[in-house]
């Protein structure tokens, strides 16, 4: 019967607010539906796990709205370098607890203190399932992209960037390679994976039916040579290959009507990559 818990946090201006959200969003919290009825406005943050503690007793003396994170270290250094960009905030150092953890505080202009901590248990809250995070901070990826019906896949490539520069990745480490059509994305995307350099791939393309002659043989063969070297190299590769009747119909998929599908191929290599690195974890 129980679905959820929700902590909710008033922030003390609009400007601070928006101020945290571009740190949550930095931080990698998924985001969940948010709210805006003119009298305010709530934005919402998705966690895997959600936990509430009734204490009696010694209490552990800390901010009653924690989050718990992996690599703590590198949660504080993004923590301090938002202070330095907001110093109406203020961020402790990282200290150990009597709970077997370690936890700094961020204090927030009004009386809002979020506590970000780590379990020095590595099973501690270990999820049911294995899921990957969103963060693609300090990862390298490749994008191959088609020029072959480049008015589309121009925005596919938008559309990765963005995700993968939203979800904390930086510019020099996106490697694009540029090839002439579909045909030619399977043999790029293998070169690449078996570099071992990128994280994951991200294949980008567009099928026309109506124009292509011998359409279903191209397609089979792209969609089985991009399968394939996922395969064969265990590196990721996200399928961004738009297979449509028209051109109309691929422009509502690059941006228009239908979303982007570069996007959401920058946000399923985000997604694999850290579920590899997360399975390379649990099998050591
Ligand atoms: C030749 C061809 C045709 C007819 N249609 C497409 C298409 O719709 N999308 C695409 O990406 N590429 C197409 N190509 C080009 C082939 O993929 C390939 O680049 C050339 O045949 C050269 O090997």
């Amino acid at each position: 019967m129980i679905k959820g818990l929700t902590a909710v946090a008033q922030v003390a201006t609009e400007e601070a607010w928006s101020q945290l959200n571009e740190l949550f969003g930095a931080l990698g919290f998924e985001n969940g539906k948010g709210w805006d009825d003119g009298t305010g406005k709530g934005a919402a943050y998705l966690a895997p796990l959600g936990n509430l503690e009734l204490i009696t007793g010694r209490a552990p003396a800390v901010p009653t709205l924690l989050v718990e994170v992996t690599q703590l270290e590198a949660v504080h250094t993004a923590v301090k370098a938002w202070v330095a960009k907001y110093p109406a905030s203020q961020v402790g150092e990282v200290a150990a607890t009597h709970w077997n953890s370690r936890l700094f505080v961020l204090k927030l202009a009004g009386d809002v203190e979020l506590g970000f901590w780590e379990s020095e248990n590595p099973l501690h809250g270990k999820p049911v399932a294995i899921e990957g995070d969103l963060s693609a901070a300090g990862k390298k990826f490749a994008i191959v992209v088609a020029r072959w019906n480049a008015v589309i896949t121009d925005r596919l490539l938008q559309g990765s960037l963005d995700a993968l520069m939203r979800s904390g990745c930086k510019r020099e480490d996106i490697e694009i390679v540029r090839v002439p059509g579909a045909w030619e994305i399977p043999s790029a995307a293998r070169t690449l994976a078996e570099t071992k350099r990128f994280v994951g791939i991200i294949t980008l393309g567009v099928l026309l039916r109506g124009e292509t002659a011998h359409y279903e043989a191209i397609y089979n063969e792209v969609s089985r040579g991009i399968g394939q070297s996922q395969q064969e190299t265990g590196v990721p590769h996200a399928f961004g290959v738009l297979t449509c009747e028209t051109l109309e119909q691929a422009l509502d998929r690059a941006g228009l009507k239908a979303g982007n599908k570069g996007f959401e191929a920058g946000i399923a290599a985000i997604e694999m990559a850290s579920i590899q690195e997360k399975i390379a974890g649990v099998s050591k």
